[in-house]
């Protein structure tokens, strides 16, 4: 029997690595051929395109990744066309637009798992876990991808939260090493191997760096009142750290909080973060934003982002005061 290509297509977070190395494995054991891509939802097109080349391959899937409602046409045309040349496409993923577009999605031939689940690991677990030769191994794994979603905490389990420490520190050191996340991703699902040394050197990086990012957030709170805190930090570099502060300011103050920080030349992404004590819907939130202004966005209840003109600055703020107070 021919070997099968196949492509993974995963968000470039520690959930959709994770998910991506069960699927990985279990997939492997069957003897396909596997190509390791990453993406973010706004990006997904572009990285089907990839996907495609240089030759097509006969499944792609799609781990973790919100469906782009602010591309909508475009990316169901690509599936389709996909579909068409044959290329079966499967996408496993617990985002609220992504459930909410299954239907379409279907429709232009995608095999759609979606489940409104904290983290994508519930699902993975359900489909793969068992197709894998050590669901014990593969379970951990699955555990640290609910960890970065905040799905689980890892409390009571000193030895794998210091791994979720080291491994979640090494990814968000730089969102676009996607040589790193395949290396990871192989150092999980090949090697069966938790961490290793180039993962503890980035992650030893990215402490130093988050310890810089949280020491300059103090001077750059542009609205703070008693129910929402707003950061500033487009003009500072900041990796992939904005969840992490946005996070950890929610959990320290007890607001919900914006973190806005440069995506582009004239883009920029606001991340929110809403307490657990608080009513608020963030990826409401983060949808209205982007209709009103100009941008994409969703989430999560608790978690969200939006993509906006870096223009619309002032707009957020006015309008996140307006909602939140
Ligand atoms: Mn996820």
């Amino acid at each position: 029997m021919a070997e099968t290509q196949v492509v993974i297509i995963a968000h470039n977070d520690l959930d959709g690595i994770a998910a991506a190395s069960v699927i990985y494995r279990a997939l492997k054991l069957r003897g396909a051929k596997i190509k390791l891509l990453y993406s973010q939802p706004h990006s997904i097109e572009k990285i089907l395109l990839m996907a495609s080349k240089p030759k097509l391959p006969s499944k792609i899937y799609v781990v973790d990744i919100a469906f782009n409602e602010s591309a909508k046409e475009k990316l169901l045309n690509s599936l389709k066309e996909l579909a068409k040349r044959n290329v079966k496409i499967v996408w496993i993923d617990h985002h609220p637009s992504t459930i909410r577009f299954a239907r379409e999605l279907k429709e232009s031939g995608v095999e759609v798992h979606v489940a409104s689940t904290l983290s994508v690991a519930p699902i993975v677990r359900k489909i793969f876990l068992e197709k894998t030769d050590d669901p014990e191994f593969y379970e951990k794994i699955l555990m640290l991808g609910e960890a970065g979603d905040r799905a689980r905490t890892l409390r009571q389990n000193k030895a794998l939260s210091e791994i979720y420490e080291s491994v979640s520190f090494a990814l968000e050191e730089d969102p676009m090493d996607f040589e790193l996340r395949q290396h990871l991703t192989r150092l999980w699902g090949e090697k069966k191997q938790l961490i290793d040394d180039l993962i503890a050197l980035k992650a030893e990086k990215g402490k130093k760096r988050y310890d810089e990012i949280v020491s300059v957030a103090q001077n750059h709170v542009i609205a703070d009142t008693s129910k929402l805190k707003i950061l500033d930090m487009t003009g500072k570099t900041m990796k992939g750290f904005s969840g992490r502060l946005a996070v950890e300011t929610v959990e320290k103050e007890g607001k919900v909080v914006a973190v806005m920080l440069r995506s582009g030349y004239d883009e920029m992404v606001v991340v929110l973060r809403v307490p657990k004590s608080l009513n608020i819907n963030a990826g409401e939130l983060a949808r209205e934003l982007g209709l009103k202004l100009n941008g994409s966005g969703g989430g999560h209840p608790k978690a969200a982002a939006v993509r906006l003109p870096i223009s619309k600055k002032m707009d957020v703020v006015k309008l996140l005061l307006q909602k939140v107070g």
